[in-house]
């Protein structure tokens, strides 16, 4: 367990009217929650619902304590709670899972992933459905704070904090892992905060870390301080995020504060939890942190009819909303693309982000030109990309360059040779060898380190970085979209043309795995696992794999590898016994 800490001055225990204002933001959490249950999902007004139910307490405390003046949340789809404590306002949040005009992503997502841009004050971090997509963004942002008082001289960053909030099942993602070995590595002021419901969707915790509980497991960690506790006991739980934010917010280095909370409804609206059964349902209900945090407050902090009152205000209060956004229209498709890219109005303006960049800071970038100045004698591409970056880091104190070996040796080719010399570690610098790592930092931390363009250059570990592509870009059609005018930040992405391609090409699918390992396969550069990947989910996997093949019929792997035909007078049996391959019961290979 971590180490108490002495200085606690700015995570004081709430006072008599902090907690009418906490019983407040459940309420009106768990008033969203019944609205949408109850009628908006029956109404078919809510398609994908997603309830906090059980897990609105424990982020609700917590919202009270991320009032750092540069504090930042990086959150998932059940962040909701924590979401209204930052400034979602109650509107905003239904207009999203109504899907109305006007709201966060108009549509285009899943009705709870948002984000808060903020130029002061706490902010949130765009949220994305991906799960563990959170993580990396944070870890960004928690540098960038660092970054930004010991480089900057920004006194607002010296006692904020990065918070990444995720689910148990979140723990298993490369994000997760990632994030923990940097922020450790670094000492950044970051929390983990995880809720732990025992499920990740239908699957329990124990296939997610052994023995289900991550606590346990990183209590050898070092650099990580490691809280655990009972989220159903409120006032414990209090005490413990007061603990864990205290000590980031001192600067003792990252933490990681596991609750475990009940998940009192389905994990979103079409979920029956018929895998839970009924004894682990009624047990989960007896667990409810919001009975548990009435009688821990009435009487003794709170009269019964304080309590009650705030509760009634709040269900007027979302009733009320439920109103105003009943009479929005739904978006017009038209404008679905609207804030995929830059937005420029008629006049050729560019609307500039919410947060983040040297524009909306007022300062504006050089002119540049179409015509070519040619200067000196001809240079190389790498001489050419090491000129620009030093320019560009004498030019803009915000600018950093970071990867894998970029700073004491200069890069492997050379292309940052001297940069870290002359400017400093702060500014180049090395990283852990995740390309997860160097990316997912950039949608935290280029936003707030001043870059309105992160840019990321990938080469090798494709498949990695287009994973985190595609997640991000999914991030960027989700709750980048914003439709008040200004997405949180934009990506430049300089990657390989096939790369490039692979991304295009395609959502998130297993078929374009497929499809990507096939062209790679082809080039002769990686022998393909389709069919460990196949044999993992035999059933859409194999959908998707045949149309992977149909694809790359061109390709000069040979069709047997993919689809063993039985010789004649041989069983599958037989010929997974030959070929040491799970084949289907119609004799194909899965
Ligand atoms: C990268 C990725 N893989 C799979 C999914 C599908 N999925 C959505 S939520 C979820 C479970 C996550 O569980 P947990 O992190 O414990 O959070 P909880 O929903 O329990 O709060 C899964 C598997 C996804 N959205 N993203
Ligand atoms: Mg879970």
């Amino acid at each position: 367990m971590a180490a108490r800490v002495e200085n606690m001055s700015s995570a004081a225990p709430p006072e008599a009217a902090d907690w009418l204002a906490i019983v407040h933001q459940v309420a009106v959490s768990r008033a969203l929650d019944d609205l949408e249950e109850s009628v908006l999902v029956p109404e078919r007004k809510v398609l994908y619902q997603f309830s906090a139910r059980g897990h609105d307490v424990t982020q609700v405390l917590l919202g009270q304590l991320l009032t750092g003046a540069r504090d930042a949340l990086g959150g998932y789809y059940r962040s909701r709670p924590l979401m209204l404590t930052l400034g979602l306002t109650i509107e905003e949040a239904l207009a999203s899972s109504m899907m109305r005009v006007g709201s966060m992503s108009e549509g285009r997502d899943i009705g709870v992933v948002f984000n808060l841009p903020r130029r002061d004050g706490p902010c949130a971090l765009p949220v994305c459905g991906g799960v563990g997509t959170q993580y990396t963004p944070a870890v960004g942002w928690a540098q960038a704070l660092r970054y930004r008082e010991e480089v900057l001289g920004d006194t607002r960053c010296a006692r904020s904090i990065a918070v990444a909030h995720g689910g148990d099942a979140s723990t298993a993602t490369n994000g997760f892992w990632s994030a923990l070995n940097i922020a450790t590595t670094q000492r950044l002021p970051l929390l983990f905060f995880i809720e732990d419901n025992g499920y990740g969707i239908s699957v329990p915790t124990e296939m997610q870390t052994p023995g289900g509980n991550i606590a346990h497991n990183l209590r050898a960690f070092r650099g990580l301080s490691v809280l655990d506790g009972d989220g159903s006991d409120p006032l414990a739980a209090a005490e413990l995020m007061r603990e864990a934010v205290g000590g980031v917010r001192a600067g003792k280095g990252p933490a990681l504060l596991r609750l475990t909370v009940p998940r009192l409804s389905g994990h979103s609206g079409q979920d029956t939890q018929t895998y839970k059964g009924s004894a682990v349902i009624a047990a989960e209900r007896e667990r409810d942190p919001w009975g548990k945090l009435r009688a821990q407050l009435v009487p003794a902090s709170l009269s019964a009819e304080a309590w009650d009152g705030a509760v009634e205000r709040a269900r007027a209060a979302v009733g009320e909303a439920r109103e105003r956004v009943e009479k929005r229209s739904a978006p017009d498709p038209k404008l679905v693309r609207r804030y995929v890219f830059t937005e420029t109005s008629q006049d050729g303006a560019v609307e500039i982000q919410a947060q983040g960049g040297l524009w909306a800071d007022g300062a504006l970038p050089a002119r540049g030109s179409e015509q070519a100045s040619p200067q000196g004698p001809r240079i190389n591409l790498v001489t050419a990309v090491r000129r620009t970056l030093e320019h560009e880091l004498e030019m803009n104190a915000r600018v950093v360059v970071f990867g894998e070996d970029v700073g004491r040796k200069g890069g492997v080719h050379a292309a940052t040779l001297g940069l870290q010399e002359k400017f400093g570690v702060a500014r180049v610098f090395d990283t852990s060898l995740s390309e997860e790592g160097i990316i997912g930092r950039h949608g935290g931390g280029g936003p707030h380190a001043g870059a309105r363009d992160p840019v990321s250059q990938v080469r090798r570990s494709r498949s990695r970085a287009a994973e985190r592509l595609r997640l991000d870009a999914l991030a960027d059609g989700e709750s980048f979209c914003r439709a008040d005018g200004g997405a949180h930040s934009r990506r430049i992405l300089q990657v390989r043309r096939s790369l490039a391609q692979s991304i295009e090409r395609g959502a998130v699918g297993a078929r374009d795995r497929l499809a990507r390992r096939h062209a790679l396969e082809r080039r002769g550069r990686r022998r393909i696992a389709a069919h460990g990947f196949a044999r993992q989910r035999p059933d859409h996997i194999l959908r998707a794999s045949r149309a992977a093949r149909f694809r790359c019929s061109a390709s000069r792997v040979p069709r047997r590898r993919f689809r063993p035909a039985l010789r004649p007078g041989e069983s599958p049996a037989e010929r997974r016994r030959a070929h040491g391959r799970h084949l289907g019961r119609d004799g194909r290979s899965l």
